[in-house]
């Protein structure tokens, strides 16, 4: 089939692409949620955003499970921060607390209750066809990964804050999910808007030379 492939003036490329940064640098995590709820269809559409994602040999190999009930996210809540508390007691190795120590996160995790939606994002090892058998999917955490992305960004650009949550491990979310073992918990988003005082760590992202080089 044809390609719909829309083509700018250079100027006009120049100034979306700046327009592009200049909004998409303004995102950051976010883990002090307002509880209020979000407008009808602005989650959906998002989603719709990432499932147009790439994906190896288009296998599409994501699932999304969005929660917005109060009593599951409870139940998620509590599995987390069980796992959380050990991992925060003695499973992480010095290094990786060390590591985290700037982020100031710690085993309690209110926005799994507060924020209006969680995204449980699953990556489907392989797929099932009508008699049952397997169908190798290809690439999975690159492009369950990407379609993350891509969700990030339309949440983003909808004004909605984000939390990309792993807490480890998630099997937790199989269960309390229904989700069947050829699916892995991939990670779960937290959306919604922030805490009219949220604060955010004071962290910064490499320089530019620092991580891209050019070689011509
Ligand atoms: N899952 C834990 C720990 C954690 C790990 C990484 I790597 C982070 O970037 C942030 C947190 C938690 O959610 O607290």
């Amino acid at each position: 089939m044809k390609l719909e492939f829309r083509e700018y003036e250079p100027k006009e490329m120049l100034a979306k692409s700046s327009e592009f940064l200049e909004s998409v640098v303004r995102r950051r995590t976010v883990r002090d949620f307002d509880t209020r709820a979000v407008p009808a269809g602005v989650i959906e559409n998002a989603l719709k955003a990432a499932l147009s994602a790439p994906s190896g040999a288009n296998r599409q190999p994501w699932r999304f499970v969005v929660v917005t009930n109060p009593e599951i996210k409870q139940k998620i809540r509590e599995a987390a921060e069980a796992e959380e508390k050990e991992f925060y007691a003695g499973r992480a190795p010095d290094e990786w607390l060390e590591a985290l120590a700037p982020l100031g996160t710690d085993e309690h995790k209110p926005f799994l209750t507060e924020a209006p939606v969680l995204i449980a994002i699953f990556l489907e090892r392989y797929g099932i066809d009508s008699n049952g058998k397997r169908i190798k999917n290809y690439y999975t955490p690159e492009s369950v990964g990407i379609a993350t992305g891509f969700l990030l960004c339309a949440l983003h650009n909808a004004g909605l804050a984000t939390l990309t949550h792993t807490p480890s491990p998630m099997g937790f979310l199989n269960r309390i999910l229904n989700r069947p073992a050829r699916e892995r918990a991939f990670l779960l988003l937290v959306a919604g808007y922030p805490q009219q005082d949220a604060t955010v760590p004071d962290i910064h992202k490499f320089p530019y030379d620092h991580v891209v080089s050019l070689v011509d």
